[in-house]
């Protein structure tokens, strides 16, 4: 237990305090076509219902990802080597790094990286109990800014990074290339990536994830409406938005909208916001690959993919990227 590290560790720039909030949020409602950034979601309400999503029977990504590392963590493990050091981009999900860390050989450290205080300080706990051998060093930041990682209690063979759940489908392609590349800096010239990878199939199976029956989904959506208004006083009337989530085949990502159901203004700060009828703001992307877009992916940021491991109906995949030359190591 005392391997735990207190975690002021970090002075990276956390997401923007609500000040700027209402300035990110007065900016993409100001943009043509209006939009506001998914991380927008992920309150305490909407980190809760992102698990109940998780829960849905159209949602295939989390419980194919969770069935390939129970297959495959022992080999995932020996590919990976002894003396690792994991760091984990968005320190989420226990259950999956769990059945990772089972497998790994002698690890020299986890480092779960979270922005929001509190689910870092809960998953540390209860890594804790469970690997009460493991150091563990959590790092509140944004991990989508340069890190300055702790330093390890012994040399590590190998940083890998961690990156499950698809998270890499909320970013554009230019900007899931810039941080593959950040990712490349951080893991160093022995490191490697391992990401979670959701595939292109059925557009009607990827169509139904995101419009789940029970409207686990739309709730989500709509929740970063009342996080709004709470947070920032401004006063959306939720009844009047609806949630939207369309596959756009031509670029292979799911893209969710709020939906203005009716011409309204609404206040945002000072500022009065104006909606036409059906007027949509744009809130999340969710890309979908194939392996050969996300081997072309990995090569724009100086990336090779080393390993894959899928299902046999390919519905989602587990990569190994190394640096792009060391793939023969
Ligand atoms: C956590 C980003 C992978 O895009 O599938 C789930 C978030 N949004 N349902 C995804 C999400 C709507 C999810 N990721």
């Amino acid at each position: 237990m005392s391997s735990v590290q207190p975690f002021g560790l970090s002075d990276d720039e956390r997401r923007p305090p609500s000040s700027d909030l209402l300035e990110v949020v007065q900016r993409g409602l100001g943009a043509k076509p209006k939009r506001l950034p998914s991380w927008l979601f992920y309150d305490e309400r909407g980190s809760a219902l992102f698990e109940r999503i998780c829960e849905q029977p159209e949602y295939y990504l989390t419980r194919c990802e969770i069935a390939l590392m129970d297959e495959h963590a022992a080999s995932i493990a020996d590919e990976l080597g002894s003396g690792v050091r994991l760091v984990e981009y968005g320190s989420g999900n226990a259950h999956k790094t769990r059945m990772l860390l089972e497998h790994l050989r002698a690890p020299v450290a986890y480092v779960p990286v979270e922005i929001s205080p509190e689910p870092l300080r809960r998953s540390v706990e209860r890594l804790a109990a469970a690997f009460p051998q493991l150091p563990l060093q959590p790092l509140c930041a944004d991990f989508s800014k340069p890190l300055r990682l702790p330093i390890p209690p012994r040399a590590p063979r190998r940083t890998v990074l961690y990156f499950p759940g698809s998270t890499i489908g909320n970013f554009e392609n230019r900007e899931a290339a810039v941080l593959l590349r950040k990712m490349r800096n951080e893991m160093g010239d022995a490191g490697g990536i391992l990401i979670g990878v959701d595939l292109k199939k059925d557009p009607a199976l990827i169509e139904a994830a995101y419009n789940d029956r029970a409207g686990v989904t739309a709730e989500f959506t709509l929740n970063m409406l009342a996080r709004l208004n709470r947070e920032i006083g401004s006063n959306f009337e939720l009844s009047a938005f609806a949630h939207r989530a369309h596959y756009n085949p031509m670029a292979g990502r799911i893209e969710t909208h709020l939906v203005s159901r009716r011409e309204q203004q609404v206040k945002v700060g000072r500022a009065n916001v104006k909606f036409r009828a059906d007027e949509a703001i744009q809130v999340e992307y969710s890309c979908k690959y194939s392996l050969e877009d996300f081997t072309a992916l990995a090569a724009r940021a100086g990336l090779a993919v080393k390993r894959v491991w899928t299902d046999p109906q390919r519905m989602f995949s587990v990569q190994y990227l190394v640096r792009a030359g060391a793939a023969a190591r």
